[in-house]
């Protein structure tokens, strides 16, 4: 019986949830964009106010189903229901934004219950643009008690935002075989 798995792309307005959904989707993801009309948030024409969509064939039938929040914070309580049933997010933060770790903050405390069971993978994108290292990332996160994988990506590569899915997928699946073992 093939298995359907939903995996969740969240973080700040302009982040790149749109953009890296559409980077790894096997067919043309569903989009709702609308024009922004949030200029002080983030410059750009459109930003999401539904959920993007898209999905991942995996081998054997099972599936992949990608979705991606809505930034803008007016929204965060789709983020509450979208995360019913979620195996996994990732989130993604801007190091170009004014505060990179208050924004980190919201997403982990948001999806606090999948951050605690290791089921979060943070990708870290425009690094060269702040002065934010990985390390202070690395850092807050242990400050809060999580271990969480933490890599620098551009959004607009496939293979980077494969990467931040098999680290995803990699840590919940040693998650779940130490909690069998009895170490978690
Ligand atoms: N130049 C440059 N552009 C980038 C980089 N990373 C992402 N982008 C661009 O930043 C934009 C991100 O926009 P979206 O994908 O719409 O962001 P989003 O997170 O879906 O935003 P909302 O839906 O509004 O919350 C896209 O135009 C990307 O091409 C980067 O490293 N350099
Ligand atoms: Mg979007």
């Amino acid at each position: 019986m093939p298995r359907e798995y939903k995996l969740l792309f969240a973080g700040a307005m302009g982040a790149g949830k749109t953009t890296a959904i559409a980077a790894i989707s096997d067919h043309a993801p569903v989009r709702t964009e609308a024009l922004n009309s949030d200029r002080s948030q983030h410059g750009k024409a459109l930003t999401t106010v539904g959920f993007d969509y898209g999905e991942i064939a995996l081998d054997g039938g099972d599936r992949l189903r990608l979705y991606g929040m809505p930034g803008q914070d007016r929204f965060s309580f789709m983020w509450k229901v979208a995360s019913e049933g979620a195996l996994g997010v990732v989130v993604l933060a801007d190091n170009s934004r004014p505060d990179p770790l208050a924004d980190l903050s919201l997403y982990v405390e948001s999806f606090r219950a999948l951050a605690d069971c290791g089921a979060m993978v943070i990708g870290i994108g425009r690094l060269g643009e702040g002065s934010t290292s990985v390390e202070t990332y690395a850092a807050w996160l242990a400050s809060q008690g999580l271990s969480l994988p933490v890599f620098t990506i551009d959004v607009r590569r496939r293979d980077d935002v494969l990467l931040l899915l098999d680290a995803l997928l990699y840590q919940i699946e040693a998650h779940k075989m130490l909690a069998n073992a009895g170490h978690a």
